[in-house]
């Protein structure tokens, strides 16, 4: 709570602003990058910019630091976030979660990182080895996940391709017995680009180790040609190669590749031959389909090797859990596409629920405590989420309902059809930039909607099912369960890719809802990765759609600060004289009133059940001074005790 690091390197916490208004929010952010302060408190969350470069902040001393002490008795950390969902989770048996937010290349997956490392090296004190090797999965999993799911983008050298949301398990004794991982719309478009197969049969899962991973094989891309009407595969090798690393009959990829199996009106079953479009269409949903199977099946080994085994709640007590979410941030390229359309989405859903929780969680403080609140607004984006997400009406639904449509129906007519339904819509306007690059503006950016329906539908010819269903490599066989159907028993109306990510994000945002929250909001501080510049405008934009301004305001509309009586008592009871050494009065709550009477700060606070609320940090300032002042008087009296000198 204290002004622990003096003033010269700005305010720990924005709720100390003298004003808060976006002027001195980005002096003082701006003056703490400076000053290589990468975090800073509004209350209990944590604003982080990314420094880009190493900093000595998260070694065994700062873990030691911060291990079971109070959020504002250090610095601002990443560690103190961690400690405090810990210390929630452990003492008051509540499932918390770390919510790490902002733009790519911002310092999410750092940030989680970190927040990891703490959590095991605060854990398992006693070393015990069942405890270790899970910790050891959990931290280790993440080099495997970032070696098939991340890439280099032109935002961010190692950038997420895939959301990620972590549930660890602990037991009573407050370490780890396990976890789950979710994973969430891996970008597998970039594959198409970039072909990779991966050589499957280096993949091992021993034991609970993950062993020596994985090497990728770039390949040339596949190609065909058309002679005479039908078309071929140019050259032998690459069908070679593709029947060689799944255990499959060349002659079976050849004509998975070139021929398709429908059914016919009158339940006939028929080959068609593709045209070379439809080949070159099919190529590249395989491969794209290849690479997220093995994703999701490295996924689903990893939580198999994980997932707490033999927990019996009689036995163990309360399993609680902390999760940890790092997902794609808010992104813009100079061409955003359906990706970008989903990923900019999910951002809204949890900015949507940030606003939701720190508003439920303040008014829930005062509720419980009997104090009044005063209803504060700020800018609810719930009207955006709405113009993407509701029924019949949204974005998703006309998508879907173009998706669906027999016939003929390409990006520009569903782009049409958004435009009659939304085009009253405040925040949504169409624009025909040029033929191909027709642009939807929503969620504050751009989009381009070519490509979007074939996205959307992400369709796959039952024909690769099958033959990775037939493969004698088991690990295919069960990554292809689908494989098994024929074409008559296959569903037409299979889930969209928008809807299906749709309904797993709104399950994430139920699954984080029931969960005590807390925050990280990640900054990037400039275009260039550099550790010295700090572009106003693009944090400021950053501040600004993170809604962080308001979020001081409700922190400081409502009451700054709050401490349970014991231990403000503790804290301030040698500033005053009916409190020190001990009070003689009945509760803690009337010390605590003498405390606050004698400093003359009576109007700014609020007597709740169990703790004093405090509504101005200045208040506190006061104590805070007092109570550093009289310390070395103290010491001095302690010393001339120990001498003997009184
Ligand atoms: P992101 O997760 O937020 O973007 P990262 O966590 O990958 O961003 O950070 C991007 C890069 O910034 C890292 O590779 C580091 O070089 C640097 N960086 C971030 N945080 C720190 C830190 N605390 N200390 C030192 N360097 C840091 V994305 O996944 O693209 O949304 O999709
Ligand atoms: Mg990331």
């Amino acid at each position: 709570m204290a002004e622990l690091e003096g003033l010269e390197f700005g305010k720990s916490d924005f709720v100390l602003l003298d004003e808060v208004n976006m002027e001195q929010f980005m002096e003082n952010l701006k003056l703490r990058f400076e000053k290589a302060r990468i975090y800073t408190f509004i209350g209990e969350v944590v604003v982080s910019v990314n420094p880009y470069k190493q900093m000595d902040i998260y070694g065994k001393e700062a873990i030691d630091a911060y291990r079971g002490r109070e959020l504002y008795e250090n610095p601002p950390h990443l560690y103190a976030v961690a400690d405090a969902a810990y210390k929630a989770m452990k003492r008051r048996a509540k499932d918390t979660c770390i919510v790490i937010s902002g733009e790519s290349g911002a310092g999410k997956t750092e940030a989680s990182k970190y927040i990891m490392q703490y959590i095991a090296a605060i854990t398992n004190p006693s070393q015990r080895a069942e405890v270790e090797s899970v910790k050891n999965v959990l931290l280790k999993s993440n080099c495997v996940l970032e070696a098939f799911g991340n890439a280099k983008t032109n935002r961010n050298d190692n950038s997420s391709r895939f959301g990620k949301y972590m549930d660890i398990n602990f037991n009573f004794n407050g370490d780890p017995t396990g976890g789950h991982i979710n994973n969430y719309l891996l970008e597998k478009v970039r594959i198409k680009f970039n072909p990779v197969i991966y050589d499957l049969y280096q993949i091992q899962f021993y034991n609970t180790r993950i062993m020596n991973c994985v090497s990728a094989t770039p390949q040339g891309n596949l190609q065909f040609e058309t002679d005479s009407e039908s078309v071929q595969v140019v050259g032998s090798e690459a069908v070679s190669h593709i029947a060689g690393l799944t255990t499959t009959e060349p002659d079976n990829v050849t004509k998975s590749l070139l021929y398709r199996t429908v059914a016919t009106g009158g339940g006939e079953v028929i080959e068609k031959g593709h045209t070379e479009k439809e080949a070159c269409f099919g190529r590249d949903a395989f491969a794209k389909a290849l690479y997220e199977r093995l994703f999701c099946w490295i996924v689903a080994r990893i939580n198999a090797v994980i997932e707490v085994k033999d927990y019996n709640p009689v036995l163990h007590g309360k399993n609680t859990v902390i999760g940890v979410l790092d997902i794609y941030g808010f992104e813009i390229f100079d061409n955003n596409s359906f990706e970008q359309f989903c990923i900019n989405y999910c951002n809204e859903k949890l900015q949507q629920l940030f606003i939701e929780l720190i508003l439920r969680q303040e008014q829930d403080e005062y509720q419980r405590e009997g104090i009044t609140w005063q209803h504060i607004d700020y800018f609810n984006n719930q009207i955006i989420v709405d113009l993407v997400e509701q029924p019949h009406k949204g974005i998703i639904s006309v998508l879907d309902e173009a998706c669906l449509t027999v016939g003929k129906v390409t990006d520009t007519i569903c782009l049409e059809s958004m435009d009659a339904k939304l085009r009253q819509h405040p925040h949504y306007t169409s624009r025909c930039v040029s033929f191909y690059n027709l642009c939807l503006v929503s969620l504050y950016f751009r989009y381009s909607v070519e490509g979007f329906l074939d996205k959307n539908k992400d369709p796959l010819f039952q024909d690769f099912k099958r033959l990775m269903y037939n493969s004698s490599n088991p690990v295919l066989k069960e990554m292809w369960p689908d494989g098994q159907l024929s074409i008559t028993e296959v569903t037409k109306r299979p889930l969209t890719a928008a809807t299906l990510f749709k309904n797993s994000i709104v399950a994430l945002v139920d699954k984080l809802g029931c969960k005590e929250p807390y925050y990280v909001r990640c900054i990037k501080p400039n275009e260039m990765k550099s550790p010295v510049l700090f572009d106003d405008a693009r944090c400021q934009h950053q501040v600004a759609y993170l809604g962080l301004l308001e979020n001081v305001r409700v922190r400081r509309a409502g009451f700054a600060y709050r401490q349970p009586y014991a231990r403000f008592l503790q804290r301030y009871k040698m500033t005053c004289e009916y409190t020190w050494p001990n009070h003689l009065m009945e509760t803690d709550r009337e010390a605590v009133e003498a405390i606050v009477t004698q400093h003359g700060f009576q109007d700014d606070v609020a007597y709740g059940h169990t703790k004093l609320f405090v509504r101005t940090p200045r208040s506190l300032f006061t104590l805070e001074q007092e109570r550093a002042a009289l310390i070395p008087i103290l010491v001095l009296f302690l010393q001339k005790v120990w001498r003997g000198a009184l």
